[in-house]
């Protein structure tokens, strides 16, 4: 008997942001399929969402409180009631507060869930509170000052314009795993002719979408940006009327990349052979809209926002920003469309408090004072595993002298260290109101099911601590449903004119797109800002990453794997059969350099740390580099540590942001066949 078909969301952290149909059966999901209605869904879904429902309904989700019993990091805990639970944490937060103030409390959340209202609920309360604040520099902060530090706030243009361009480079972007929507234009222009060439440091599943795969060195793409620049200025290949209308810095770029940046240097710094980057150059030139779809993986260096900058700046040369279809897409910019403000309500802070840098937590458990941390309240994020330098995070969550709290829908490697932990409710059992980082979409969703077991969501455990802790504002006494009401009677400039009917039946609408293509480019002086007098470096040019200094020979990528985002989905066995057991991939040559065969368990190690893999041997992978996909539950992984135990808390140059990329490796056979 067919279920009732109700409209949600995907809350994930992708750019794709889909429109799902859920088939609900008396209490559950049965089934989840993309929004045919959904623009940019158009009915697909990607491998880890056609099973929605095994994640919803996984024998894995936490179903009540429970309170720890054993040591930290060991799945010792016996079940409480919510009232237990929310009195034993405001009752040790006041005793934080009494003996060391309530900068001591610190609250560590990401994207487990992009809805604007369960995402940020946690901001209103920790403001009340007056806790430390958390900077949210996991994900792209650098790729954001690159981008702008060139055009400013200039938006976007539409992802579908893809579609009639003849040239797409997709730069640094794993889309048949991270966007994977966005192939579908891709291929539109495929079949209009058009060429599709990817630029990454390894052979990925998108490579099958592209005619070329182009491989650099990692962390050299601003020297391959510098050196195309170089032969375009060289052979005439700018467009010197828009340049003249519409850049500011040319010729003092023009006298730098010919000075400087000859292809024998783009040469020596990429890897790449002098010619192809001539007929690179030449091919980007002559193409009539070039369309660069450009990616966060190169953002994740400590010459990240550098390296983003500076390919900012090739369609400035040929004039593609000036051209439908043409340009360069790193994202859409929707944050205006709502009035968040309403959400994150800083002016519940009394002062402003300190500030701690989420990717650098090993360091802020470990070694901060003034007040030490001494509360961590953990929610929608998994630390232990996707935060840089998990032997310090984790050295840090086993603190005795800590109180954590845990909010999370599964025993997390984050969750094995609370001293509470509180089931949370999946997207299909909340409210919420969602925005896009790919598209111009926004949808709102209400819940299709009930909580499952005792879960309640981000929103409604934060109206409990502020009852629970005396916050007598009424806005912690509204609903989340109230709260959406209240930013949908609020207008932006970006809503209007949209069809609020079908926004309030949950049907995915499209923001008014920003203008077209050349007239305004929305930077301080109106102009794509090459050479830019605000920026430590007014012109761009060539930074070497961090890890260039590092003293082990692989170069570690990190990357996306297509069964799973970040940690989340290791729920489904189905998703970690497909990825085939936590891996390292190595070129041929390599391995047998080091006597190691596929299938084998070795051990990958730095200063950090040292993580056990399966071995496999690619030529997918170039020498020099190896690839770990995916961050593993250490529950699944063959050591007793998972790949972020050899990332590093060095930030990128502008942004404070990850340097997840930016790390070097040695490998070795394991011989002891357990890992320390
Ligand atoms: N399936 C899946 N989807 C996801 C995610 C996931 O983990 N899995 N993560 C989600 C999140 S949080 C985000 S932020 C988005 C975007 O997620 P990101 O992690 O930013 O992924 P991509 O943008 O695809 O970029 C990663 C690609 O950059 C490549 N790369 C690394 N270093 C370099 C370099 O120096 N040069 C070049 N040219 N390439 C390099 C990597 O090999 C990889 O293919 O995707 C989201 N969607
Ligand atoms: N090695 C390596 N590390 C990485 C990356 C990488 O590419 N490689 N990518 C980095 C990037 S780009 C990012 S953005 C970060 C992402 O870091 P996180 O945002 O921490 O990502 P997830 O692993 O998806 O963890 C989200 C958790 O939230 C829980 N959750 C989901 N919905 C809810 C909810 O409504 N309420 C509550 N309380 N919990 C919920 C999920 O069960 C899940 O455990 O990871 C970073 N770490
Ligand atoms: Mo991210």
């Amino acid at each position: 008997m067919p279920g009732e078909i109700k409209r949600s969301v995907c809350p994930y952290d992708c750019p794709d942001t889909c429109g799902l149909l859920v088939e609900v059966v008396g209490d559950r999901a049965v089934k989840v399929s993309g929004d045919p209605e959904h623009p940019y869904t158009r009915s697909m879904l990607c491998p880890k969402m056609l099973h929605y429902e095994e994640t919803v309904h996984s024998p894995l989700r936490l179903t009540t409180p429970l309170i720890r019993t054993g040591a930290k990091g060991t799945d010792s805990f016996r079940p409480i009631s919510w009232k237990d639970a929310i009195a034993e944490i405001a009752g040790r937060w006041q005793g934080i507060i009494e003996k060391s103030g309530a900068e001591a409390i610190l609250p560590y959340s990401y994207a487990g869930t992009m809805g604007l209202v369960q995402r940020n609920s946690g901001h209103p309360f920790f403001h009340r509170l007056g806790a430390s604040r958390l900077a949210r520099t996991i994900c792209s902060p650098a790729k954001d000052a690159g981008w702008q530090a060139v055009m400013g706030e200039t938006a976007a243009p539409h992802p579908d314009t893809v579609a009639k361009s003849d040239l797409v480079i997709l730069w640094g972007i794993n889309a048949a795993a991270t966007s994977i929507h966005f192939l579908h234009g891709v291929r539109e222009a495929k079949k209009n002719g058009a060429k599709v060439w990817l630029i990454d440091t390894y052979e990925t599943p998108t490579a099958a979408a592209a005619d070329r795969t182009f491989l650099v060195r990692p962390g050299s793409d601003g020297a391959l940006a510098l050196g195309l620049m170089h032969v375009l200025v060289r052979d005439g290949l700018v467009d010197q009327d828009f340049i003249n209308d519409h850049v500011q810095g040319f010729a003092e770029l023009k006298e730098q990349v010919i000075a400087a940046y000859p292809p024998e240097e783009a040469s020596r710094l990429t890897g790449l052979p002098v010619e192809v980057i001539e007929q690179m150059a030449k091919e980007y030139g002559a193409a009539a809209a070039p369309f660069i779809r450009l990616g966060s993986g190169l953002s994740r260096y400590g010459n990240g926002a550098m390296t983003v900058r500076t390919i900012a700046c090739l369609p400035a040369l040929t004039g593609a920003y000036g051209i439908n279809s043409g340009g360069c897409f790193p994202g859409t910019s929707t944050g205006p469309a709502f009035a968040m403000k309403e959400v994150i309500r800083e002016d519940f802070m009394a002062h402003p408090t300190r500030i701690v840098n989420m990717n650098r937590l090993g360091h802020s458990l470990n070694d901060m004072n003034d007040p030490p941390v001494m509360g961590l309240y953990v929610y929608h994020s998994n630390p232990a595993a996707v935060t840089p330098d998990q032997n310090a995070v984790l050295r840090g969550l086993a603190r005795e002298d800590l109180f954590t709290v845990v909010h999370e829908r599964f025993m997390t490697d984050t969750a094995r260290y609370a001293d509470i932990i509180l089931p949370a409710t999946s997207s299909l059992e909340h409210s919420d109101l969602y925005r896009s980082y790919g598209t111009y979409c926004v949808q709102r969703a209400k819940a299709v099911i009930p909580a499952v077991g005792e879960s309640k969501s981000n929103w409604e455990v934060f109206g409990l601590l502020a009852e629970a802790m005396g916050f007598n504002e009424p806005f912690f006494r509204q609903s989340a449903d109230e709260l959406i009401d209240h930013l949908l009677a609020i207008p932006t400039p970006m809503r209007a004119g949209i069809d609020m009917e079908a926004l309030a039946a949950g049907k995915a609408v499209e923001l008014s797109i920003p203008a077209g293509p050349t007239s305004s480019f929305r930077t301080p002086s109106g102009k794509i800002e090459i050479l830019n007098p605000r920026e430590h470096h007014p012109l761009p040019c060539y930074l070497p990453p961090h890890g260039e200094k590092d003293p082990f020979p692989f170069r570690l990528m990190t990357a996306p794997t297509l069964f799973a985002l970040n940690a989340s989905f290791y729920e489904q066995e189905e998703l970690r059969r497909r990825q085939g057991g936590m891996s390292l991939q190595m070129n041929p040559a390599d391995a047998q350099k080091l006597g190691l065969m596929d299938g084998e368990r070795v051990i990958a190690w730095n200063g950090l740390g040292e993580v056990a893999f399966i071995l496999r041997v690619t030529p997918k992978v170039p020498s020099g580099v190896v690839v770990a996909e995916g961050v593993w539950w250490l529950a699944y992984a063959p050591g007793s540590r998972s790949v972020n135990a050899l990332t590093s808390q060095r930030l990128t140059d502008e942004g404070n942001g990850s340097t997840f990329y930016d790390n070097r490796v040695d490998v070795r056979r394991d011989l002891s066949g357990k890992i320390v």
